[in-house]
């Protein structure tokens, strides 16, 4: 087969992989009555590409040591990861519906210890590139080539502690080390200065800021599965000396109409209409 159509259909197998993320996510919050759905939904598509095309992983060797890693520093998002590690064959797809039980596997917020094919465990936002970093120097330090994924919230950002890790994997010239920015522009509850609530806000200089603290920052439309897929694949390549951003502009609530920039649904239960209708938009809904 040509690589064009080898390279079509990569493509349309993400994109259904994405829709049924986003199905499972919605299906989930609404068994669980307990979740969040606007992150989840936003990082759906990027997280397919990374788990079906662009990390080096074995979902049969979740401990493999050349693994690529990967930290879902947006903790409260966990549900977006759950279902993609099941739908790429981590564990049963059944086992969702325990998410957020007390004995299971898949809490609310991600435990490494819990889990096979967790990274890390986080939740308390801020926190997950410092790891990153240390992955990304213990593999330089022990020779193995695996790259590191560690994906923010662009409020998360605010937080501190990202801009002590961002400064020490420029100084160490972490090349094998890449963060993503869902970059959805709402955080919980809106932006205050954004001129009132519920109003989503851009934020122009990050590029600038990631740039100005030493990497080399890449911005893709976080729902093109053609240019998600491109730029990561990028990502990964790496540039000699120097960790990579990539800022993904995307939608909070993406693929269901109602929740999209609203950021009432960052995190609510589900009413069964709700539920109903989500479901119905994300099978409507065509994926780019
Ligand atoms: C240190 C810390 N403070 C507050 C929270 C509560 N919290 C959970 S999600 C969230 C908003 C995160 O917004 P963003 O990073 O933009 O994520 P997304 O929009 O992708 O859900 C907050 C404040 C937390 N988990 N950790």
């Amino acid at each position: 087969m040509a690589t064009v159509e080898v390279e079509n259909q990569q493509l349309q197998s993400l994109r259904d992989r994405a829709r049924d993320a986003r199905r499972l996510i919605v299906e989930t919050i609404f068994e669980a009555q307990a979740g969040h759905l606007g992150g989840p939904l936003s990082a759906a598509d990027m997280l397919v590409a990374l788990y079906f095309d662009v990390m080096r992983i074995d979902p049969q060797r979740p401990s493999w040591p050349d693994r690529d890693r990967f930290i879902l520093s947006k903790g409260h998002s966990s549900i977006g990861l759950y279902t993609v590690l099941a739908l790429r064959g981590f564990f049963p797809v059944a086992e969702l519906a325990t998410f957020d039980a007390i004995d299971s596997r898949l809490q609310g917020h991600p435990d490494m210890k819990a889990l096979p094919g967790l990274d890390m465990s986080t939740g308390s936002l801020g926190q997950g590139l410092s790891p990153g970093v240390g992955m990304a120097i213990g593999a330089k330090r022990r020779g193995l080539d695996f790259r590191t994924y560690v994906m923010l919230g662009d409020g998360e950002i605010q937080e501190g502690q990202v801009w002590e890790a961002a400064f020490v994997a420029a100084r160490y010239k972490l090349d094998n080390l890449v963060a993503i920015i869902d970059h959805n522009r709402l955080p919980q509850y809106s932006w205050p200065n954004a001129g009132g609530e519920g109003l989503t806000m851009h934020q122009p200089e990050i590029a600038a800021r990631w740039q100005a603290f030493g990497w080399r920052v890449l911005e893709v439309d976080g729902h093109d599965m053609a240019a998600v897929l491109q730029t990561l694949r990028h990502a990964h390549e790496g540039a000699p000396g120097t960790p990579t951003v990539v800022i993904a502009n995307t939608v909070k609530g993406k693929g269901v109409s109602f929740m999209e920039n609203h950021y009432a649904w960052h995190a609510k239960p589900l009413s069964q209409e709700q539920r109903d209708a989500a479901l119905a938009d994300i099978s409507a809904g065509g994926n780019s």
